[in-house]
């Protein structure tokens, strides 16, 4: 039987995993808040990352349930941490396109008590190329409701900088591979201060992911990137881990 049936009944018994992975303010240090990330142990397939579930999810059809799933399960946890830390959820291309996706949201947050406004959706580059003015319109009345909007993977795949012009961004999340040169090659950091300058003079934050070293980390906060994550920070975690780790 398809993979995809044994996707749905651990839907069913809540048996899929939330990971956080908690994010820093560099100005600082102090947590910000986290990503949530899903993962799910197979029993026979092992641990399956973010992208093989969310793949698994689409090829059987339940993608949107994978994806009210993932968003109740997160702010159900999130609520529970202390008032100033935010929660980033990550949203497909197909997530934006539904078009109950929305309201869904804001039924969740309202069920949850968690609050719009320490809510992010990160959207990737891959999802806004369907239809860019559509996906344009669908963010605005996300953001309308308090809910912050960042762009994904920036920098991973072709960066339309009209997605900059266009889109109601709160953020630019800057991709791994844009950050692993930038505290030994000059021409990565030339990239980086680029980029943030450009960020700046719209009024868009920069985070930045994949920080391993402190020689990266110092790099992003000395270049003015508002929030850093990474595994020099803390891998993805369950529930349970960054709740103590908050104290909630
Ligand atoms: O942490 P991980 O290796 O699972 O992440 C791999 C990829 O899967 C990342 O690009 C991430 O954006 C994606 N991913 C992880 N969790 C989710 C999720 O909850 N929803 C969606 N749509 N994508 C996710
Ligand atoms: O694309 P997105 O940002 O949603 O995916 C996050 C992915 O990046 C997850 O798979 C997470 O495990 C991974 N990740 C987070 N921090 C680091 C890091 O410091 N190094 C590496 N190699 N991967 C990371
Ligand atoms: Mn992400
Ligand atoms: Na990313």
């Amino acid at each position: 039987h398809p993979v995809s049936e044994d996707l749905a009944a651990a839907l069913t018994h809540d048996a899929v995993e939330i990971l956080f992975q908690p994010q820093y303010r560099t100005s600082d240090g102090a947590l910000a808040g986290a990503e949530a990330l899903v993962r799910w142990d197979h029993p026979e397939h092992g641990s399956l990352a973010g992208d093989s579930v969310v793949a698994i999810a689409q090829s059987g059809g339940i993608a949107r349930r994978l994806a009210r799933y993932i968003a109740r399960m997160a702010m159900t946890q999130a609520a529970q941490w202390p008032d100033h830390l935010r929660l980033s959820l990550n949203v497909t291309a197909m997530d934006l396109f539904d078009r109950t996706f929305g309201e869904d949201l804001l039924d969740m947050l309202a069920g949850t008590g968690f609050p719009a406004r320490r809510l992010t959706l990160e959207i990737t580059e891959q999802a806004l190329v369907a239809d860019l003015d559509r996906s344009a319109e669908r963010l605005r009345v996300l953001a309308e409701s308090g809910i912050r909007i960042a762009l994904d993977d920036f920098g991973a795949g072709f960066c339309n900088f009209r997605y900059l012009k266009v889109l109601p961004l709160h953020a630019l999340k800057l991709d791994r591979a844009m950050i692993e040169g930038i505290a030994t090659d000059e021409r990565d950091l030339a990239v980086l201060r680029g980029i943030v300058a450009m960020a700046r003079a719209l009024d868009i934050a920069v985070i930045a992911e994949g920080i391993e070293t402190s020689e990266q980390r110092e790099a992003v906060r000395r270049e003015g990137c508002e929030t850093w994550q990474g595994f020099l920070g803390g891998r993805p975690m369950p529930g349970s881990d960054f709740a103590k780790l908050v104290g909630a």
